[in-house]
């Protein structure tokens, strides 16, 4: 028989808004090439975010979903996991891919609607596409999980999932399952107030999204997703007790959607100026910035050098993306299945035939 778990659900911070520190740190804190390369990420992904953002604008990707906000947490997601663990993404985990190996002409080519930018072969290829449809991908995070657990492998699967997606039965049955089957797969449920434009506050009678853990039987932690070293901290955890065989972890990170839900809507519709300042006071990158400051390893300087390098980084990126030679259309069937189903063979031909004879 296995042990009773502990039911608890704690909240941790260990800086507070201005990345002082409130009460001691974790020992990670200590790696200062960890949480440089932390902060390094972060920003590469700011930029990258902000380009993209801007390409979209001039028509040359498609709909795309700004990481504002995200950049502290999926970093330490990204740092936390190693390679041989699996990462299940949702459509706003950018700062988690730049850690998985994922390039930023694949990211580009995703989200300018090419299945080339889909997969990481080289580097962690057995992590999973980008899940759009809210929430399913918790089911494919347990289905994988459980293969880990079959094999008795010393594996680990993060799945990460908005609030809004934590509604979801597909959430709720896949942390039941990982509980009842004890399977070692670490839940991120980034909670960034919004669903499009539902506020938190109407999206779940709980007090947290952590909570939801104790009707699973695991444990819960809601740490601020703005801060580097309680984020990597939980992660940390977590994944060493998945990995050992101890079971799943539901983490809740509190953070805030700084920008628009995508590329397609208008955040100032449904939420006010005053808010979105006030969110912005907590931002995870500023506060880690300030505290390398305050330790002396970070200066002005560096901070233009590593601004000036990720952009260089950005516009390469871009150059390459834009110079990608598009697919034919026959492409947009070919990603669907490892064997074309019949009905669709013939779509494919037709398709083929027309861009043959070059019709539009
Ligand atoms: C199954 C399904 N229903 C509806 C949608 C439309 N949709 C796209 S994003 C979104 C809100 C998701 O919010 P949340 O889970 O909090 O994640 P966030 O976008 O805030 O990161 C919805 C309803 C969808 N993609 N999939």
């Amino acid at each position: 028989m296995r042990q009773r778990q502990e039911f608890h659900v704690d909240s941790t911070r260990y800086l507070d808004d201005h990345g002082k520190p409130l009460d001691g740190l974790p020992a990670l804190a200590g790696d200062t090439d960890r949480v440089l390369a932390a902060y390094r990420n972060m920003v590469l992904t700011r930029t990258f975010d902000a380009k993209a953002i801007a390409l979209q604008r001039t028509g040359k990707c498609g709909t795309y979903p700004s990481v504002l906000g995200h950049e502290v947490i999926g970093t330490a997601i990204g740092q936390s996991m190693v390679k041989t663990d699996v990462f299940v993404p949702y459509y706003r985990d950018q700062a988690v891919h730049m850690l998985r190996g994922v390039g930023l002409r694949e990211m580009l080519l995703y989200w300018g609607g090419d299945e080339r930018g889909s997969a990481n072969w080289e580097n962690c290829p057995e992590d999973l596409p980008i899940a759009v449809p809210i929430a399913t991908q918790c089911c494919h995070a347990v289905g994988v999980a459980s293969a880990m657990r079959i094999r008795g492998e010393e594996r680990a699967v993060v799945c990460c999932v908005g609030d809004g997606g934590t509604s979801k039965g597909d959430f709720l049955e896949s942390i039941n399952l990982a509980g009842a089957w004890h399977l070692p797969v670490v839940f991120v449920a980034i909670n960034n107030q919004w669903a499009i434009s539902t506020p938190r506050s109407l999206q779940t009678g709980a007090e947290t999204i952590a909570q939801k853990a104790i009707s699973a039987g695991l444990p819960g932690h809601a740490v601020d997703g703005n801060d580097y070293f309680a984020a990597s901290e939980a992660l940390d955890i977590a994944l060493e007790r998945a990995r050992g065989g101890k079971g799943a972890t539901l983490i809740e990170a509190v953070t805030y959607r700084l920008g628009d839900h995508t590329t397609a809507d208008d955040a100032t519709r449904y939420r006010t100026a005053e808010d979105l300042k006030r969110a912005w006071e907590k931002d995870g990158v500023k506060r880690l910035q300030n505290w390398l400051h305050d330790n002396g390893i970070w200066d002005a300087e560096k901070e233009k050098a590593l601004q000036a390098e990720s952009k260089d980084k950005v516009e390469k990126a871009v150059e390459e993306y834009l110079a990608t030679e598009p697919q034919p259309p026959t492409a947009m069937v070919d990603y669907l299945f490892e064997t074309l189903p019949v009905a669709l063979q013939a779509q494919r031909e037709r398709i083929a035939a027309k861009y043959r004879g070059g019709e539009s």
